[in-house]
């Protein structure tokens, strides 16, 4: 959108960009995710770091950002009202503007993403000597596909809990990379369980009934 952000005229060709950008297909479960972590950091006062893998994310992290306020408290531009919302919605990726990926300018970034394959890598860095951190990690399923992440599955092995914090992978099987099926997301529950397992982790399954019931 370049203006009517909260949709108050009826909707005009001249509200929106002229060319679209970007892939979705993560955002709905980071959404999902940054809120519930947020409920676990208020509840608790915990020290948590958020990682999204797939840095194509970035409409997902800016706006949680924005919506709990971090986003207005650093750029002051972009105020927690009508017009910082319009504001946010024009720069995103335009000219003069931000990225559209997770990058160095959004709050909290220090994983691009754009390259997926590194969520778990990074995460396990954050937490060396930090044992108060819990940093959750979300790894797309086709991020999951890459090499780095395929191996990264075995990083909790170099994590001592006496001296260093937690890393919560969070595998968000969504069944697509862009368009094209997942392998990890068509395998059996059972045997994805066992996969998890054998690297050494206990997995648990957060399932979304499918509406359509098929
Ligand atoms: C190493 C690497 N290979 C390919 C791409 C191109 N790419 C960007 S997003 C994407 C799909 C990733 O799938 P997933 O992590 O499941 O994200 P979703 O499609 O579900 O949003 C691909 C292949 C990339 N960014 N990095
Ligand atoms: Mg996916």
């Amino acid at each position: 959108m370049r203006s009517n952000p909260l949709l108050r005229e009826p909707l005009a060709a001249d509200h929106t960009k002229s060319g679209f950008l970007g892939h979705w297909g993560t955002s709905p479960g980071l959404n999902f995710v940054y809120a519930h972590l947020n409920r676990v950091i208020r509840r608790d006062a915990q020290e948590m770091l958020f990682m999204a893998g797939p840095g194509h994310g970035g409409p997902a992290v800016v706006a949680n950002a924005w919506l709990e306020g971090t986003y207005s408290e650093i750029y002051g531009q972009v105020g927690p009202d009508e017009a910082g919302m319009a504001e946010l919605f024009r720069q995103f990726s335009y000219p003069g503007g931000i990225p559209s990926h997770a990058a160095p300018e959004t709050p909290g970034s220090i994983s691009e993403g754009g390259e997926l394959g590194y969520a778990l890598a990074h995460a396990c860095g954050s937490v060396f000597d930090n044992p108060q951190l819990i940093t959750a990690a979300v790894i797309g399923d086709g991020e999951a596909e890459t090499g780095p992440l395929a191996a990264s599955w075995h990083s909790h092995n170099f994590l001592d809990p006496a001296a260093d914090g937690a890393v919560l992978p969070i595998l968000h099987l969504n069944g697509y990379k862009i368009a094209n099926p997942t392998i990890l997301a068509r395998m059996p529950q059972e045997q994805l369980e066992q996969l998890l397992r054998a690297y050494g982790h206990e997995p648990y399954f957060v399932t979304v009934k499918d509406p359509d019931n098929t």
